[in-house]
C-alpha cells in the first residue's frame, strides 16, 4: 500500500540524514558533476567579466598565452600524484584551484609558492597524511577558503602545523573526515573564520582553541565519537548559527550552550542525552533541532518554549507521551517522531497547521485524534508499523486525504461492528489440515454435517496442557498463548555475525521440499476410527469456508485451507495476505528431526517471504499416534529448530547489513577502484536502498505465537483447547486490530451489496464494484480503503498492488477456487471424471479425451474446448470461457501458444500451455546452440547472463508464473521443466532455473542471451524486458531475500564453472564515463568490455530493490 509520498518527499526521506545540510550555503552535489568549461567551481567568488576559468582535460586546453590570466582551474578527478612547479609558475594569476579527488600524498609546495593570489584551494579527497611545516600553505596569505577534507591528516600521529594559523584571512576551513586527534593551539588566531568543519576526526575532547573563534557562525564537530562533553565556555561562540554535534558521545549538555542566542540549527542526534538543560528555552532563534537517536524518555518541556521552531526531529528515542500543548510550536513544518513508544497523539496536534512532514512510523499508536484530516498540508507522511485501529491501517497508509474522508464518513454514519478474521491452514500433504478443520468446526456443531466423534475414543490422553508443558521449555518462541499479557518478541534476540566469505549465501541453505517430497506417511486412522463424516477421501485442493467460532460474539473465522500438494504452489501464494492468522500444521507421528525443513522450516520461509510479519500458530497433529515422551521430544525439537532457523536467518541478514555499512563507510571512488572490492561500482544510493531492505527484512520476522500445540482429532479436549487458543489469539487487539474496529456503515453496506444473492458472477470488474460503492455512498477514492479492508479480512480477494489483477474484485471465492483447483491437481482420474461426466460421450470421443489428459499431465498443453469441458459448471457462454482464460493468464497459470499477437484465431483451436505441468527436462535448444556456447568452447559471440540467487527460499510457483509472464515478450519458445529457450525478435534468450545444490549453491534463476561484441546491445535489448518483468513479479514477495548478479562474460566464454559475478545493482546505474574495460578478478588480468557489464540504458527498477 502506498503512503502519500510525492517524489520530492520520497527523496527527502531517503536522504534524511543529509537534509539538514540544506542550511549550508551551497551543498556539494554528489557525485560531482564536471563544471562547465567556462564556469568556475561551484561556490567560487563572482567572476570578473574578463576572468577566465578552465577545467583541465583533453577536451579544451587553454592556449598557453592565456594561462597567466586564468583565474579558476578545476583539476579534480585527474589521478594527479603531484603538481609540477612549472604549472604553478604558469598560473600565477589563479584565484581558485580545485585539486579534489586526486592522489596527492604531499602538498604540492613548489607549485603553491607561485600561487600567492589564491583565494580558494580545494585539496579534499586526496591522500595527504600531513602538511609538512605548514610553510607552503602559510604563504597563501589571501586564502579565504581551504578544504582538506577526506585525507589522512593526523594518521601519523602528528597534528596540523601551527603555521596554519598564519592564514589570517581564512573564512572557511574544512578539515572533516581525517584522523586528527588535536588542533593547533594557535587556531584561535583565525579571526575571520566563519565556518569550521572538524567532523569525523578522532578528537578526544572539545578543542579549547575553538572557543577563541569569535567570528564562527558554523561549526561541525559531528562524528568525533569520544568528544564526551562540551565546555561551559562554549557560550563564547556568540555568533554561532549552526552547530553540528551528531554522534559525539554526549550524555549531557552544559547550561552555557543555552546562551548561544544566535543559534538557528542544532544537530544533537546520535548521542546519549536523557534530558535537555533547564535553560534550553533561551535558544529563541532556534529553527531546527535534531535530537534523534538519543535516550529521551520524556518529551523535553523546554522545547515548547521555542516558538520559532520549524523542524523538530525526535526519531529513535523512548518517548511514550507527547505534551498536550504541542500546538504551541505553531511554526512547526517538520515533525519526526518515528521509532519511539508513543501510544497516542495529543488532540492539539491537529492545530499544527503549517506541518508538511509528519513521521510517526514504528510507534504504538492505535487511534488518530479526531479532525486529523485537517493536517492537509502534510505531504511527507509515514505511519507504518503502528497497531492502528481507528482509522483502519489501510486508510492511514493511504494518506491524510483518505483519513479526512474516512473521518467524515464515520461522523455521518452509524458504526457497525463485525468481528471476522482470516485463518489460513497450511502445511505439507497429509499433515492433517482437513481433519483438523473439520474437527474444529464440528466442535461447534455447525456448517458441516458431521456425526459425533468416534465412540471408541472414551479414554482421551487427558488435556495436553497437563500432559506436557512445552510452554516451559527455554526456547525463543513467546508462549503468548499461555500468558496473554506478555508482549510478542521476535524469535531471535541477539544475532551474531556471519563469516565474511559467505557474503550472500547463508550457511544453511536447506534442502528443498521438492516436488512430491512429502514427509513419509504416518499410520493414519482407518475408516472405522475416523469420526463419522470426517471422510478419508483425497485432498480437494484449496478450500475456503466460514466458521462462526464464537456464536455469542458473532466472531467468524474465514478459513482458507491450503493444499499440501506442491502442484498447487503456483496459486497458493495469492491467498497469503497480511492481517491473517496462520496455522502451520505438522504431522507429529511422521515427524523426524531430519525432516524439519520440508515439514516446517520451508513453510515459515515461504510465508515469511510473502507476508513478512505473519502471525503463526504451530499445531502438531496425530498426537494420538505418538507416545507421551515421543510427543514431548518432537514438539521440543520443532521448537528448537524453528528458533535456530530464525537465528541463522537473522544473523545472515545482520552480517549483510554490516557489509553494506562497511561499503557505505568507504568512498564511492574507492569502491570503483578495484573489482575485487565488495559492491564494486555500486552507487551510494543503491547501497542505502539495499541496507534499508535488509533492515526491513530484519524488522519483519514471522511472529510465532506458541510452542507446538499437540492435537489429535480423537481427543475432544484437545479440539476444544485448540479452538479456545485460536479465539484467544484472535481477541488480541495488538495483533488483530481488524477485529476491534468500528467500521463505517457504508463499508458494511458495500460488503452486503457484493454478496447479495443475485451477485452470482464469478468476479466483479473494478468498475462493477465501484458502482456498488456508489450505492453504498462510497466514492471511488473511498472505495479503495473499503476493498483493502475486505481483502485483509478474507472476505474477498482484491489485489490492489497487482498491475493487471487489480482490475478485478473476486467476491465469489468458492467458485474462483474451484476453477483454480482444476488446473493444479494432477490426478488423471479426477480430470477424466470431469470430462466424461456428460453421458452422451461416445467411445471415440472418450479415447480422444484420454489423450488430451495424458498430454496435459506431461506437457501442460490443452485446447480451449477441453478447458471448456473441464470448467463446464462455470461456463455459460463463449465469452465466459474467454474471460476465464484471460484471468488464468493474468494469474500466471497458462498462456496461449498459438494466438497471433493482435488478431483473433480464425476458427482454429487455441491451445494453452500450463508451465507448471511441463515435465520434459530439456527443451529444444537449437536457438542457443547455433553459434553459441553451451559446452565451453569459445566462439565469436559474447554472452550476457543475469543471475538471480535465492539463498533462503525460491518462491513456490515462481518459475511457472514467470514463464507465463514473459510470453508476451518472446517468440518461438520451447519450454522444459526448468528451462525456456526462445527468441526476442531474432535474438535468442534462455531462461533457466537451477534448484539449490547443497549449502553453498542456492536456487538460481538466470536470464541469458548472446551477440557479437559490436552488436551486444541487441542482447541487452533482448534480456532487459525479461529482467524487468522478473523484478515486477518479485515485488509480490516483500519479505524475500535474493541477490542479482551480472556474470562475467569472459568467464562464461572460458566455460568456467564458477564465473565471477558483478553486482546486479550496476544494471540500474549508468555506464561510468571514460571506463571501457573492467578487469575480471577471477582471472586477474582478463579485461571485460564495460558493455558486457552495464546495459546501454539503465533498468528502471533496481533489480535488488523492493
Ligand atoms: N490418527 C490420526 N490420524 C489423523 C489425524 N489427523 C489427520 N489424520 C489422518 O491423516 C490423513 C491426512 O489427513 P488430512 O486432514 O487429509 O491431511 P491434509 O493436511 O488435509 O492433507 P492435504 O489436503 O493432502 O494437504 C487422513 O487419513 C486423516 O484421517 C490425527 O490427529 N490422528
Ligand atoms: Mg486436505
Amino acid at each position: 500500500m502506498a503512503q502519500t509520498e510525492p517524489p520530492k518527499a520520497a527523496r527527502l526521506w531517503r536522504e534524511a540524514a543529509l537534509r539538514a545540510r540544506k542550511l549550508r550555503d551551497e551543498p556539494e552535489p554528489e557525485p560531482e558533476p564536471e563544471p562547465e568549461p567556462d564556469a568556475g567551481p561551484p561556490g567560487g567568488p563572482p567572476q570578473p567579466p574578463a576572468a577566465a576559468a578552465a577545467t583541465a582535460g583533453p577536451r579544451r586546453p587553454p592556449p598557453a598565452s592565456a594561462l597567466g590570466e586564468l583565474e579558476a582551474l578545476n583539476l579534480s578527478g585527474r589521478g594527479l600524484e603531484e603538481l609540477p612547479e612549472e604549472v604553478g609558475a604558469a598560473l600565477s594569476g589563479l584565484r581558485v584551484l580545485s585539486l579534489r579527488r586526486n592522489r596527492l600524498c604531499r602538498l604540492p609546495a613548489a607549485a603553491l609558492r607561485h600561487l600567492g593570489r589564491l583565494a580558494e584551494l580545494d585539496l579534499s579527497h586526496n591522500r595527504l597524511r600531513g602538511l609538512g611545516d605548514g610553510g607552503a600553505l602559510a604563504g597563501l596569505r589571501g586564502l579565504r577558503k581551504l578544504s582538506l577534507s577526506h585525507n589522512e591528516l593526523g594518521a601519523e600521529g602528528s597534528g596540523l602545523p601551527a603555521r596554519l594559523a598564519e592564514l589570517g584571512r581564512l573564512e572557511e576551513l574544512d578539515l572533516s573526515f581525517n584522523r586528527l586527534r588535536r588542533l593547533p593551539e594557535g587556531l584561535g588566531r583565525l579571526r575571520h573564520l566563519r565556518a569550521l568543519d572538524v567532523d569525523h576526526n578522532q578528537l578526544p575532547s572539545f578543542p579549547a582553541p575553538l572557543l577563541e573563534l569569535a567570528a564562527l557562525e558554523e561549526l561541525d564537530c559531528s562524528g568525533n565519537r569520544h568528544l564526551g562533553a562540551l565546555p561551559e565556555g562554549i557560550a563564547a561562540l556568540r555568533r554561532l548559527k549552526i552547530l553540528w554535534l551528531s554522534g559525539t558521545g554526549l550524555a549531557a549538555l552544559p547550561e552555557g550552550l543555552c546562551q548561544l542566542g544566535a543559534l538557528e540549527s542544532l544537530m544533537l542526534d546520535g548521542n546519549q542525552l536523557r534530558a535537555l538543560p533547564a535553560g534550553f528555552g533561551g535558544l529563541q532563534r532556534l529553527k531546527m533541532l535534531n535530537l534523534s537517536s538519543n535516550l529521551l524518555g520524556e518529551f523535553p518541556a523546554a522545547i515548547l518554549a521555542l516558538p520559532g521552531l520549524e523542524e523538530l526531529y525526535l526519531s529513535r528515542n523512548q518517548l511514550t507521551v507527547l505534551p498536550s500543548h504541542l500546538c504551541q510550536l505553531h511554526q512547526l513544518r517538520t515533525l519526526w517522531l518515528d521509532n519511539n513508544r508513543i501510544r497516542y497523539l495529543p488532540d492539539s496536534i491537529v492545530l499544527l497547521h503549517s506541518l508538511e512532514e509528519l513521521v510517526l512510523q514504528g510507534n504504538q499508536i492505535a487511534i488518530l485524534p479526531e479532525g486529523f484530516g485537517q493536517l492537509s498540508r502534510v505531504t511527507l507522511w509515514k505511519i507504518k508499523d503502528n497497531p492502528l485501529i481507528q482509522p483502519p491501517y489501510e486508510v492511514c497508509m493511504k494518506g491524510i486525504p483518505y483519513i479526512a474522508a474516512y473521518q467524515q464518513e464515520l461522523a455521518h454514519s452509524q458504526p457497525a461492528l463485525k468481528p471476522r478474521l482470516k485463518l489460513v491452514l497450511m502445511g505439507p500433504k497429509d499433515a492433517g489440515k482437513t481433519l483438523l478443520r473439520r474437527c474444529l468446526m464440528e466442535e461447534d456443531g455447525q456448517k458441516e454435517d458431521l456425526g459425533s466423534l468416534d465412540a471408541g475414543n472414551t479414554q482421551p490422553r487427558g488435556c495436553p496442557g497437563q500432559q506436557q508443558d512445552v510452554g516451559r521449555v527455554p526456547v525463543v518462541c513467546c508462549p503468548f498463548l499461555e500468558d496473554s499479557s506478555s508482549v510478542r518478541v521476535p524469535a531471535v534476540q541477539q544475532p551474531e555475525h556471519f563469516p565474511v566469505e559467505q557474503q550472500d549465501v547463508p550457511s544453511h541453505v536447506p534442502s528443498h521440499r521438492g516436488k512430491g517430497e512429502t514427509p513419509c506417511p504416518a499410520p493414519s486412522l482407518d475408516a472405522s476410527q475416523v469420526p463419522s463424516g470426517l471422510g478419508l477421501s483425497g485432498s480437494k485442493g484449496i478450500e475456503v469456508m466460514d466458521w462462526t467460532a464464537d456464536a455469542e460474539r458473532g466472531l467468524t473465522f474465514i478459513v482458507y485451507e491450503l493444499a499440501g500438494d506442491p502442484s498447487y504452489d503456483v496459486i497458493q501464494s495469492f491467498f497469503l495476505s497480511p492481517g491473517a492468522l496462520y496455522v502451520l500444521v505438522v504431522n507429529l507421528s511422521a515427524y523426524v528431526p531430519q525432516r524439519f525443513y520440508p515439514s516446517v522450516g520451508y513453510f515459515l520461509h515461504w510465508l515469511g517471504s510473502k507476508v513478512p510479519h505473519a502471525v503463526v500458530c504451530m499445531v502438531g497433529t496425530h498426537a494420538d499416534l505418538c507416545a507421551e515422551r515421543e510427543l514431548e521430544e518432537k514438539c521440543l525439537d520443532i521448537h528448537h529448530q524453528i528458533a535456530q532457523q530464525e537465528k541463522r536467518d537473522a544473523e545472515g541478514l545482520q552480517s549483510l547489513v554490516q557489509q553494506v555499512d562497511e561499503a557505505l563507510g568507504q568512498d564511492f571512488d574507492l569502491r570503483c577502484s578495484s573489482p575485487h572490492t565488495a559492491f564494486y561500482g555500486v552507487s551510494d544510493k543503491n547501497l542505502r536502498r539495499k541496507k534499508a531492505q535488509f533492515q526491513y527484512l530484519l524488522n519483519h520476522r514471522p511472529q510465532i505465537l506458541s510452542p507446538v500445540l499437540p492435537f489429535s482429532c480423537r481427543d475432544r479436549c484437545q479440539v476444544r483447547r485448540l479452538r479456545d487458543k485460536l479465539l484467544s489469539v484472535a481477541e488480541h487487539r495488538d495483533i488483530f486490530p481488524n477485529l476491534h474496529r468500528v467500521l463505517p456503515k457504508s463499508w458494511q453496506v458495500l460488503e452486503e451489496l457484493h454478496f447479495q444473492p443475485q451477485a452470482q458472477q464469478l468476479w466483479l470488474s473494478w468498475w462493477d464494484s465501484a458502482r456498488l460503492g456508489l450505492q453504498a455512498g462510497l466514492t471511488e477514492d473511498r472505495l479503495q480503503s473499503a476493498l483493502s479492508y475486505l481483502h485483509e479480512s478474507g472476505k474477498l480477494l482484491y489485489f490492489e498492488e497487482h498491475l493487471t489483477l487489480r482490475e478485478y474484485v473476486f467476491h465469489n471465492l468458492p467458485r474462483l477456487i474451484d476453477i483454480l483447483n482444476v488446473f493444479c491437481q494432477q490426478d488423471a482420474t479426477v480430470l477424466l471424471q470431469k470430462l466424461l461426466s456428460d453421458t452422451h460421450i461416445d467411445e471415440l470421443r472418450a479415447t480422444q479425451l484420454h489423450h488430451y489428459v495424458e498430454g496435459f499431465l506431461l506437457h501442460g498443453l490443452l485446447p480451449a474446448h477441453v478447458i471448456r469441458l473441464l470448467l463446464k459448471p462455470h461456463i455459460q457462454s463463449r465469452e465466459d470461457l474467454q474471460l476465464i482464460l484471460e484471468l488464468l493468464e493474468k494469474m500466471g497459470l497458462c498462456y496461449c501458444v498459438n494466438k497471433p499477437k493482435c488478431k483473433p484465431l480464425n476458427g482454429a483451436a487455441a491451445w494453452y500451455k500450463f508451465p507448471c505441468y511441463v515435465k520434459n527436462e530439456v527443451p529444444h535448444a537449437e536457438a542457443w546452440i547455433n553459434g553459441a556456447n553451451l559446452s565451453g568452447q569459445s566462439f565469436v559471440v559474447e554472452q550476457l547472463q543475469i543471475e538471480y540467487s535465492f539463498p533462503f527460499i525460491f518462491p513456490p510457483g515462481l518459475f511457472a508464473r514467470y514463464s507465463v509472464q514473459i510470453n508476451s515478450h518472446v517468440v518461438q519458445r520451447s519450454d522444459g521443466k526448468y528451462q525456456i529457450y526462445a527468441y526476442r525478435g531474432k535474438v535468442p534468450v534462455v531462461v533457466s532455473y537451477r534448484p539449490a545444490r547443497g549449502a553453498l549453491q542456492p536456487d538460481t534463476l538466470s536470464i541469458a542471451s548472446h551477440a557479437s561484441l559490436p552488436n551486444i546491445w541487441t542482447a541487452w535489448q533482448a534480456i532487459t524486458p525479461l529482467v524487468e518483468e522478473l523484478n515486477v513479479l518479485l515485488q509480490e514477495w516483500p519479505g524475500l531475500y535474493y541477490t542479482v548478479h551480472v556474470l562475467c562474460s569472459k568467464c562464461l566464454k572460458r566455460g568456467s564453472p564458477n564465473p565471477h559475478t558483478f553486482p546486479g545493482e550496476l544494471l540500474s546505474q549508468p555506464r561510468p564515463e571514460g571506463l571501457t574495460e573492467i578487469i575480471c578478478p577471477k582471472n586477474g588480468s582478463e579485461r571485460v568490455n564495460v558493455a558486457l557489464v552495464y546495459p546501454p540504458t539503465p533498468t528502471v527498477i533496481s533489480p535488488c530493490s523492493k
